[in-house]
Order: C-alpha cells, then structure tokens, then sequence
C-alpha cells in the first residue's frame, strides 16, 4: 500500500503556504558527483506527505484551541521543501532509464507547439523567458508562512550546495516568488492553505481575474479519506506512479506503463509561468456585459459564464443567474454539480459549453459521449484526466493607474503547477485537446469554441459561443488574457528513490 512517508508533500497533500518560492537550478556540469553526495544533506529536510498532514492537524489545533480560550490562534512557523527534476536534470545524473512520459522526456519547451503556444516546432517561442528557452535541470519548492521563513530555509539548503560560491554544485537559473493573495484572510496570521482549500485562496477582486480558485480537486482513493459532496474519488495512479489506476488511456489503458522501479511513487509537475493581462480582463469583462441585465450585473455574468464559476467561486451550473456567496463558500455544495441538469447537455441555459471548468473537466457531459460509457477507467472517463492544481499567484495586486488605464504595467499571474501520474493524459491533454479544440466538447449543437481562459491558438484568433444565454449560438471573439512565459515538466521522486538512486 502507498505510504504516505515517501511520498513528497506538496503532491497529496500541497505544501502549506502563504508564499512559495520555486527556485529553479542547473547542476555544474563538472559537479556532479558532488551534487549526488550533498542531495543526501537535503533529504531530511523535504517534507512528506504525512508530514504536512501532520502540520495541518497541529494548526487546526491550535485554532480550536485558541478559540475555546478566546483568543487569536498563535503564530506557528511552518515550513515545506520539496525538489523535482527535469528529464535534462536526470539525463545530467546519468539517470537514463526511460521512464515511460513521452512529454517529459521531451521537455515543455519542445511541447510549447502542441500546448498552443506562440510560435512554432521551428521558430522558438518568442514570449517564453531565457531561463525556460534555455532548460532547468530541476526546481527546488520552498514554502512558508513568511517570507522570511521561506528566505531561512532557503538559505540553509543554497548552504548545502555551496549555491553562490566558486564551487557550487547548483546554479540558480531563475526564482520566482508566487504568494497568496491578500483578501478576506488579510491580517489573519495562520496559513492559509491550511485551512480548508476555500479559505486558501482568498477572494479579492483581480489579479488572477479576481475568481476563487482550488475548490475543485480529485480526492484519492485511500489518502483523501473524507470527501466533499461532488467531489470526484480517482485511484491514486492518476496522480502517483506505478500505483492503481497509472495507464495510459490515450493509447491503451490495458497495457501498464513500464516504469523503472525508482519512479513508483513519484509524479509529474507540469510548471507553467502564466501571465494575466488583468486589467485588459476587467475591461473586457465592463465592454462586453451580457445584454439585458443592468451592466454591472451583465459584466459579472460574462465573467463567470467564462469561467463557470461566479467570483465567489459558486458554480453557474447551480446558480445561473446571480451570484451566491454562501453557495460559493460551502464546501458541502460549492462542487456538487455535473452539468446534468436535463437542460444541460444540449442547451447553454445555465454554463457555456467552452466554459474554463466544463472544458477542464467536462464531468457528465464527456461520460455521456456514448451511451453505453461509464465513469471507468478508459477513454470516455475523466477520471483519468484529473490533475491535482497547486498553483499560486504572483506579482503585485493592480495598481490605480492600472486599473484606470486597462493596461497591464506589472507581471503579475499564476504559477500554474499541476500533477498527475502522466502529462499526456493530464495536463497536455487538457490544454491541447480540451481548451484549445474549438470543437471540443463534442456532440453538441454548436462548436462550443476556446476556453477563454485559457484557450490558445498559437498566434490566431479566438472566440467561443454561449456567452449571452439568449443568443447561445452568437460568438464573442476573446482577445488573449494569459500569457504562457515558460515553465517545464517535471519528475518529483518518492523518498526511497532519492536516497537510493538519486542521491549517492
Ligand atoms: Fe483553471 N481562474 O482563476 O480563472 N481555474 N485557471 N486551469 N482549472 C479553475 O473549480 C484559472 C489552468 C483547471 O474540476 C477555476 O477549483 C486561471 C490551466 C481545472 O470543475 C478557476 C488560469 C489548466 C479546473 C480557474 C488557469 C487549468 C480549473 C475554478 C490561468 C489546465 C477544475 C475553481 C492563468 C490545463 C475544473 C475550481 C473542475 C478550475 C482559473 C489555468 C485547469 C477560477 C486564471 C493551464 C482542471
């Protein structure tokens, strides 16, 4: 049975932050040896699963504690680290066994056609970053309540590696700094993400477009023991390798994956460096209202007929014309819907079929593709599609100026990072297959269009229908809001590969 020991934490369980930094290396080339003798120095301090689950029960604790006393919760100082590889990063190591993942063999850099990005196989992507063109051997997660935590810690594990110094065995490539949004939770001095994943990104009015996010992930079948009504149960080798459920279904879900031995219990983070355009979305979202409503309302219905979800994170499949914060906060309803209603699976009455959620995880509607298909395992299921989002956002709150002018001054987004035991089934095919085809998801009277989220089309136009609910076949043409700046594929060991195959 899976052990919650070796698995690293922010998988499972997400590392608990309130700000998180990635801290992206190239391994000396002329060092190796020694990198593989210092990894061993790491090991103790990577978090595990059962580790984080342990650190959520303390400060869950602590609150009920401090509340039967009338007082604030006291500060507790909690800390994550994990690490994951590129395929470049392994193939460094001499660690060349195949590992099964075309995708991650290939890296995102030579996926970023397939993914939509701007550009093509042949002219490189032209917005991605130079640290990302150029290739990560690996990524080093480090999380916190405070900044200054994360610094600590950081420095304690760049002391490892002599990080900075004239023998160095890593080199920094790049750190990015994602933090939560303040919101509701400001001033609150617990962790957010450890509460529950409603309180953990916090609701605010902008930045990434202002939605509640992470409502909505996979529970994994004996780890994730209790689940919310709605909520999906998968067998943990969609997100675990070499465990129940590891296939792949876009080629054929009866032959197993082979793996090396090292890879059982690892799993693939694809990293992806995502630009908001948030005051261009906020403009939009004021210009375009849905009509017949007064604007302000027509403003917020287009939002979240775009993202099938309301601001308050209250689905539109539940609640289709207004808003319902206590919807949208309440776990025990905020994901218990499957576009099932009688009139959802012709009609746009109550969520556009092109919708950021119903595109990324079409529930019943995919399942109702055929008649006879059922939610199994195999192509027609998408439980073998899902994939655990640990993101955080990054880059300053907009700024006045911003906000009066609709032009975006500073970097701001997400860091989109999601796993899943196989990248072309997971994320690849979500973005590529899903978001980006016009014509996905199938089988209804019109072609839906893009996910206006996230939907590319390479330097093209795009546009989705369904928008307006009295005009369901009208298309809206979708200038482009998220900006792809880079990002990578990566494998995240088990705790007995890394002391026995990845550490010397
Ligand atoms: Fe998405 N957003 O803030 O608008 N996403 N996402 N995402 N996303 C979701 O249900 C967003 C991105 C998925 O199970 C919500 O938890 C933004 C990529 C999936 O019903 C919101 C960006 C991919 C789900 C956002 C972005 C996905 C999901 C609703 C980019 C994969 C769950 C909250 C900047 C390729 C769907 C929730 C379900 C939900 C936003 C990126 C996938 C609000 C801004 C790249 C699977």
């Amino acid at each position: 049975p899976l052990d919650l020991n070796n698995v690293q934490g922010d998988i499972l369980a997400g590392l608990p932050k309130k700000t998180q930094t990635y801290f992206f290396f190239l391994i000396d080339k002329s060092r190796i040896q020694e990198f593989r003798t210092q990894l061993a120095n790491l090991i103790p301090l990577i978090t595990t699963t059962a580790q984080v689950f342990g650190h959520q029960e303390a400060i869950s604790k602590n609150k009920t504690d401090a509340a039967k006393h009338g007082v604030p919760p006291s500060l507790l100082k909690i800390s994550g680290v994990n690490i994951v590889f590129s395929q470049k990063g392994l193939t460094k190591m001499g660690i060349n066994d195949n590992i099964g993942d075309a995708a991650f063999s290939k890296g995102m850099l030579e996926d970023a056609p397939t993914l939509g990005d701007p550009g093509t196989a042949t002219s490189d992507s032209p917005d991605w970053v130079p640290a990302f063109k150029q290739g990560v051997d690996g990524m080093i997660l480090v999380s916190g309540e405070s900044h200054s935590t994360v610094a600590e810690k950081l420095a304690e594990i760049e002391r490892i590696f002599f990080v900075g110094a004239p023998f160095a065995t890593i080199h920094e490539a790049l750190r990015i700094v994602g933090d939560v949004r303040p919101g509701k939770e400001k001033g609150h001095e617990q962790f957010v993400s450890l509460l529950s994943p409603q309180e953990s990104q916090p609701l605010t009015s902008d930045h990434s477009f202002g939605f509640l996010d992470g409502i909505s992930q996979p529970a994994i079948k004996g780890v994730n023991l209790t689940t919310n009504p709605g909520q999906e149960s998968v067998n943990p080798g969609v997100t675990i390798l070499g465990r129940e459920g590891d296939l792949n279904i876009n080629a054929n879900p009866n032959v197993p994956i082979h793996r090396p031995s090292w890879a059982l219990d690892g799993s693939f983070l694809a990293f992806r460096y995502l630009f908001q355009l948030v005051p261009e979305f906020d403009t939009f979202l004021k210009r375009n209202p849905v009509p017949g409503l007064a604007p302000d309302h027509g403003s917020e219905l287009l939002g979240a007929r775009m993202v099938g979800r309301w601001m308050s994170g209250a689905p539109i499949d539940l609640a289709p014309t207004q808003d319902n914060p206590a919807l949208g906060a309440d776990p025990s309803r905020n994901n218990n819907f499957r576009y099932d209603f009688p009139d959802d699976a012709q009609t746009q009455d109550r969520c556009p079929f092109a919708a950021h959620t119903r595109k990324t995880n079409p529930r019943a509607d995919f399942e109702a593709l055929t008649p006879e298909s059922k939610p199994v395992p195999g192509p027609l299921s998408t439980s073998n599609r899902r994939i655990i989002r640990r993101g955080i956002q990054f880059g300053p709150e907009v700024s006045p100026e911003e906000a009066r002018s609709g032009k975006t001054i500073h970097g701001r987004g997400l860091l989109f990072a999601a796993y899943q035991s196989n990248i072309e089934n997971g994320f690849q095919f979500l973005q590529q297959s899903w978001a980006n085809n016009p014509a996905f998801i199938f089988g209804k009277p019109v072609s839906p269009g893009f996910d206006p989220i996230i939907g590319q089309n390479a330097a093209g136009a795009r546009s989705m229908v369904g928008t307006n609910p009295t005009s369901q076949s009208t298309s809206l043409p979708l200038p482009t809001w998220v900006v792809p700046k880079g990002g990578e594929y990566f494998f995240s060991p088990s705790i007995p590969a890394l002391k026995t195959t990845f550490a010397l």
